[in-house]
């Protein structure tokens, strides 16, 4: 589709969604009058800044059904934020969400060069965390064979990868890294027949796409999504695997500072944020994801006229503060990978006497092993300069062996901040 067709229909749509709420949403309605907006003002997507923002603090407020555009009787499915602070976001769905919410799936899968000769092993897990059900739609709507393994019990998705010959992974990059790692122990590594990985749901860097795709010799495609927005599948990276093609049908993406709420150019750092134009239940208008990134309008080289994002390059809020100074944990990952460890590490944040301290624990790689202590003591002498030169502060390194910090098989959990800031 043209950038100009696209326009037009986006503005069709966010003209109908922009209706839809104000008049089955009280909350979008007195938020719309506050700001001075009633639907007669929007009459394309040039009038969307008009519209105000809505942010995790008004889905919160809000739940549970505060949100819901549609009756009860037409909605089909809820999901919900694994939120590990504050209350959870439940999110619901009609049929009709489902349905096109599964088509963003399919276009991942079919972009990762998935068709119906091939075996889809979704290893996100299912429930009320949206990445299971979401692939598991997508790979259907492919016409896959699908395997519905959920996440965990290593063992057995290792049987089923080589025994039914998988091509497809689904799941989380600390999950993929894991399996990889299990595989290659476990002997088994040259049975599996996969050709690629559709890893989302967490910040992973470059180097560790590298690591996966090495490891498991296949190429590995992002995926960005989340429960507000349906769930995976938001935006998808093609074979170019440059930025992730945001499906600009369904939602319209917008860059914000995120202090000013200034709306930035493409091509800018800043906020994303997203209107969904044609979800039926739970429609999310200018919704702040939180997640910083960039947006990039230049055609791909694939054929596809839908703009890319960026990797997310952490969540605002995960930004910690650090003596200061801003510090993003993918920051660290770079430093590690960079530097020939591995991708299991942990970010340890304290303030002691009034100063905050940063620790990193890492685990040497099986082959880099070795308990010589003036070895380890200049291995991390090197980490601590290399950090100090991407952070611009001092962190203590503790180099620890193989295996002794806790996988994760969703999403993983990285920083441990201890300080006791609010
Ligand atoms: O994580 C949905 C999902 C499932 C996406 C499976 C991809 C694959 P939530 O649990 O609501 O939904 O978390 C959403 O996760 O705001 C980002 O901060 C982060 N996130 C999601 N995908 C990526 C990614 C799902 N590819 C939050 N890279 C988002 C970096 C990601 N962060």
């Amino acid at each position: 589709m043209s950038r100009e067709d696209l326009k037009a229909l986006q503005s069709e749509r966010l003209v109908k969604q922009v209706r839809h709420v104000y008049e089955n949403v009280p909350y979008y309605r007195e938020k719309m009058q506050a700001k001075g907006v009633t639907p007669d003002d929007i009459h394309g997507i040039e009038d969307l800044h008009k519209l105000p923002f809505l942010s995790k603090s008004d889905l919160r407020e809000a739940y549970p059904y505060g949100l819901m555009a549609k009756p009860l009787s037409e909605c089909v499915r809820i999901h919900s934020t694994s939120g590990t602070t504050g209350k959870r976001v439940v999110a619901f769905y009609t049929q009709n969400d489902i349905d096109l919410w599964e088509d963003c799936c399919a276009r991942a899968i079919t972009a990762a060069g998935g068709t119906n000769e091939d075996v889809v092993q979704v290893a996100y897990g299912y429930g009320l965390f949206t990445g299971g059900a979401g692939l598991h739609g997508g790979s259907h709507k492919v016409g896959s064979l699908t395997l519905p393994m959920s996440s965990g019990n290593t063992e057995r998705q290792l049987q089923f990868m080589t025994d039914l010959e998988s091509t497809i992974l689904c799941c989380t990059p600390s999950y993929a890294a894991y399996l990889a790692e299990s595989a290659i122990e476990s002997g088994v590594r040259d049975k599996i027949k996969l050709k690629a990985g559709i890893f989302g749901a967490e910040a992973w860097t470059e180097e560790m796409r590298h690591d996966i795709e090495d490891k498991l010799a296949i190429k590995a495609y992002d995926i960005y999504g989340l429960t507000e927005l349906s769930g995976p599948g938001v935006a998808f990276e093609c074979e170019e695997q440059k930025g992730m093609h945001i499906n600009e049908d369904h939602f319209i993406a917008e860059i914000i500072d995120p202090v000013t709420e200034e709306v930035l150019p493409h091509g800018e750092k800043g906020e994303l944020v997203f209107t969904s134009i044609t979800k039926e239940a739970f429609p999310m208008i200018r919704y702040r994801t939180r997640d910083i990134c960039v947006l990039n309008d230049v055609p791909c080289s694939c054929g596809r006229t839908h703009v890319r994002m960026s990797k997310p390059m952490g969540r605002s809020d995960d930004m910690l503060i650090i003596r200061g100074v801003n510090v993003f944990p993918s920051q660290i990952e770079t430093v590690l990978l960079n530097n020939g460890m591995s991708a299991n590490y942990q970010i340890i944040v304290d303030r002691k006497n009034n100063t905050d301290t940063l620790d990193i624990n890492v685990e040497m790689p099986a082959d880099m092993f070795t308990d010589s202590l003036t070895d380890i003591a200049n291995m991390e002498k090197k980490l601590i300069g290399a950090l100090r030169a991407m952070l611009g502060i001092t962190a203590k390194v503790h180099l620890v062996s193989p295996k002794s910090i806790t996988r994760s098989e969703g999403k993983a959990v990285r920083v441990i901040d201890n300080r006791k800031l609010y």
